[in-house]
């Protein structure tokens, strides 16, 4: 990879983000060694605190209960599966708080906003904006106005009809998608973009697991995941990067537990000394509460920000050693043979490695990896669990080739124990997928749409996320709606996001909770308030179930139970099949014939269309009535069936890439604390990292600190450089940091998103993916008088 360029003299502010004023009492801030274990009774006690003063006791414990039951609501928290046999707790901290922040008795009447001036909410930071409870009423803010006022669902409606009359194509309309819409407000909200003639889809997963996408899809022949919970229980080995499971996953925690249990062992491989790859106590079993816990990595590997291609070369290298050293024992020749291709030019590339160059890449010594190494040959079966620390880099699609490499060589994919684990985000993200949110469709599924539906479907790519926010800013879009998500706040570069955002006619919200999107928008701006999926569903139909489907491919029912937090909120399917009734009119040419009304009464009439559009959904009604749901096929993880990209799992040669960092300068990770979800703010501590009422921090290394005059407690600005399309370096700005000594490697830096995303340039994603690099932001520390 060649030097960055780094032109030191002319440089370019990119700022203009209104001031937030952060409600956090920092001079409060305290900080402690941080946690080696995680879970536990204070995670027990930590959600009931919550969630006991969002919703009141009562309502807590009926609430918990029913999450995750087979009669009960899919927890809107992460994506992690429930596995056949539930716990009657099968929930843990964090999922209670995501419930609690949706179940909250915590309202936003049209009076708040009219106390409240647009002018004023901008100030406000996301814990503040957030902790203001549920949208009751669809709002409108007008060209010019200084408050919203709330309007008619009708007015709302024909306020998007008039914007979407005044383009002069489809293509000026964006609609984004965060991971918790259901497959069937998914289904049939692309099928009223597609109905519009738009296949701009961007979602946050083209910030998330795109890379996974890329990178599995390539070489496997599907993005999704080829294990199931029980592989992660039997396996002997799972190595865990780029993952922090116990804040964004812990009931993965249960599960690499088991895999213990049995026998496994566990690499961790990241940056950080995350807790919970460190000691793991179970709330759920004597073990965990009263013996210690399970002690979860046999090794650790203390990596740097963007290394891991070159471990997984590596390791790949130390096969390939022990192979030729003992031909037959290390590799699985029958299943290279028959199920791959490409093989012998990976292994001469492996040929060339510089064990000097993989040092320096890594951060680690060549005796750690050669202790991985040995791990990796002593397993028959082998997984990689991977979420935002492999995904957000420049180099993140050849870094999981490279994963993929490597688990290939052994056949350690599509047998017990073994394969790809993307750990996914949001708890439907992978279903919305599924159902078409996505701005590039294979052509087999708009095939079957347009059978469907009678219709063309338009088979032009549309914008993802990244591209959309350049459309805007280049004035090539007009209207942008949001189903569910925080746009504003979860992109990267939030001056420029913001004023695109701010450059559009009319941007349209649907949202359970106020958030900073409702306040950084378009010219005009509608705020649509919706169920969330722990509340009921009454349709003309009777009382509706939702489907979703989890990081392994189980598919099952979700049913809310919660009285709705207001009587004017819609459905998500409800408004997207009124909105397509009132813009898909005869009148225009092209429109998918379908009775969107019959779609709203019953979401089984959606659920029969998805079962003749999408492959794997037949029977789906009736599948759903096992409460355990059913897993969709996938060929790779049931009979190495690789028949999508030609029969082969396809091994690729990957040039080695990591990042090079200029003189005196640090590289950055935007990562979340514990007491967040993305851009939801629960509370201001990180337990785990052993920060208390602090969210402005930089987590340093002491020496890099001292290096630079710097010491624990000192407050810094973060400044990110990057050199910009006219030559010239650009600089963006995040204020004010508290320096917190931390085990981090040499070189590498830490921040909570998404108050670092002013510092993530717009232009730096990932090659092919087009993923926001969060993971690796070059930055400079200016220290400020204290
Ligand atoms: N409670 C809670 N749960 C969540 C979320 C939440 O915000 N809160 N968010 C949900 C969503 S949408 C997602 S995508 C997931 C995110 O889940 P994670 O990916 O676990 O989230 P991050 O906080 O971004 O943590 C990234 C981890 O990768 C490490 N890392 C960073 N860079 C590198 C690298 O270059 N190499 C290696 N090996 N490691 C690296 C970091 O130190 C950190 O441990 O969680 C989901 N679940
Ligand atoms: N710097 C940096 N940036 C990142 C990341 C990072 O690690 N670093 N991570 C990226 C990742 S992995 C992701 S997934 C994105 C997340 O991006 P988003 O998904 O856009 O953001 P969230 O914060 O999850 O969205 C929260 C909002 O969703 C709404 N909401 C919640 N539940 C519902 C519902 O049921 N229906 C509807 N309609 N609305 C609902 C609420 O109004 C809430 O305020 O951020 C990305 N951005
Ligand atoms: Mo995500």
């Amino acid at each position: 990879m060649p030097e960055p360029k780094h032109p030191e003299k002319r440089t370019k502010p990119v700022d203009g983000v209104t001031r937030i004023v952060e409600n956090i009492d920092e001079t409060a801030a305290m900080f402690s060694e941080p946690k080696i274990t995680a879970v536990g009774i204070p995670a027990v006690l930590n959600s009931l605190k919550v969630t006991t003063a969002q919703m009141g006791p009562t309502r807590t414990a009926r609430t918990l209960l029913r999450i995750n039951q087979k009669d009960g609501f899919d927890c809107p928290g992460c994506a992690w599966p429930e596995g056949k046999h539930r716990s009657p707790a099968e929930f843990c901290e964090n999922g209670a708080k995501a419930v609690a922040e949706e179940g909250t008795k915590r309202r936003v009447p049209p009076s708040f906003f009219a106390e409240h001036s647009i002018e004023e909410l901008r100030t406000w930071d996301d814990y503040s904006l957030g902790q203001q409870g549920r949208l009751t009423h669809p709002m409108l803010l007008d060209e010019g106005g200084t408050n919203y006022r709330a309007v008619s669902w009708d007015e709302a409606f024909d306020i998007i009809a008039d914007e979407f009359a005044q383009m002069s194509s489809p293509d000026e309309a964006i609609f984004y998608t965060s991971g918790r819409t259901s497959n069937e407000a998914a289904f049939v909200y692309q099928l009223f973009v597609r109905g519009l003639g738009t296949n701009n889809l961007p979602d946050c997963s083209n910030m998330c697991h795109e890379s996974s996408g890329s990178a599995l899809g390539e070489t496997l022949g599907t993005g999704k995941g080829s294990v199931s919970l029980e592989d992660i229980h039997e396996a002997e080995l799972i190595i865990i990067a780029g993952q922090n499971p116990g804040t964004n996953h812990p009931r993965m925690l249960t599960a690499l537990e088991k895999a213990k249990i049995n026998g496994g062992k566990i690499i961790a491989v990241n940056p950080l000394p995350e807790a919970a790859l460190m000691r793991y106590e179970n709330p759920q079993t004597v073990r965990g509460m009263v013996l210690g816990g399970t002690a979860l990595n046999d090794l650790f590997l203390q990596i740097k920000l963007g290394g891991d291609q070159a471990l997984f070369q590596a390791l790949g290298r130390i096969l390939l050693d022990a192979e030729e050293a003992n031909p037959g024992t290390v590799f699985d020749a029958e299943f290279i043979a028959g199920k791959t291709t490409g093989v012998d030019a990976y292994l001469e590339s492996l040929r060339q490695l510089d064990w000097a160059e993989i040092e320096t890449a890594t951060g680690l010594t060549e005796a750690e990896i050669r202790e991985a190494g040995d791990m990796l040959l002593a397993s028959k079966s082998t997984i990689v669990c991977w979420a935002m620390g492999l995904t957000q880099h420049k180099h993140s699609v050849p870094t999981l080739r490279d994963c993929v490499n490597l688990l290939l060589l052994q056949g350690n994919v599509g047998k017990p124990g073994a394969g790809v684990c993307p750990v996914r985000g949001h708890s439907n993200v992978q279903g919305d997928r599924t159902m078409g949110i996505f701005e590039r469709m294979p052509e087999a599924f708009h095939d079957k749409l347009d059978a469907e539906f009678s219709f063309e479907s338009p088979r032009k790519h549309g914008y993802d996320t990244v591209e959309a926010i350049r459309a805007m800013r280049d004035g090539k879009a007009r209207v942008f709606m949001a189903m569910g998500g925080n746009f504003s706040r979860a992109t990267p570069d939030t001056a420029v996001t913001e004023a695109a955002m701010a450059s559009l006619a009319l941007t349209v919200q649907v949202s359970t909770k106020l958030n900073r999107s409702h306040v950084a928008t378009g010219r005009r701006a509608l705020i649509l308030p919706t169920l969330g999926r722990t509340e009921r569903d009454r349709q003309a139909g009777g009382t509706q179930r939702v489907t979703v489907e989890d990081s392994m491919s189980a598919v099952h029912a979700s049913r809310g139970r919660l009285e709705p937090a207001s009587d004017e909120l819609l459905s998500e399917v409800a408004i997207v099949t009124m909105l397509a009734e009132r813009v898909l009119t005869r009148s225009r040419p092209n429109v998918p014939q379908v009775n969107w009304a019959e779609l709203r009464a019953d979401y089984a009439n959606v659920r029969a269309s998805i079962s003749r559009v999408i492959p794997g959904f037949e029977d789906f009604e009736a599948k759903i009535d096992d409460p355990g749901g059913f897993i969709l096929p996938n060929g790779p993880r049931d009979a190495r069936d690789f028949s999508n990209i030609g029969g082969t799992a396809k091994f690729t040669t990957n040039e080695l890439e990591y990042p090079k960092v200029p003189e005196g300068r640090l590289l950055l990770q935007t990562l979340r604390s514990h007491d967040q979800f993305n851009t939801t703010i629960y509370g201001k501590d990180d337990r785990y990292r052993g920060v208390k009422s602090a969210r402005r921090v930089v987590f340093v290394n002491e020496a890099d600190a001292r290096d630079r005059g710097l010491a624990d407690g000192d407050h810094v600005d973060i400044v990110s450089e990057w050199p910009g399309r006219d030559g010239s370096l650009e600089e963006r700005r995040s204020e004010r940091h508290r320096i917190v000594y931390y085990s981090t490697p040499r070189g590498c830096v830490a921040a909570y998103y998404p108050e670092t995303n002013v510092l993530v340039p717009l232009d730096s994603t990932a090659d092919v993916s087009n993923t926001p690099t969060s993971k690796s932001i070059v930055v400079r520390l200016e220290k400020l008088d204290a």
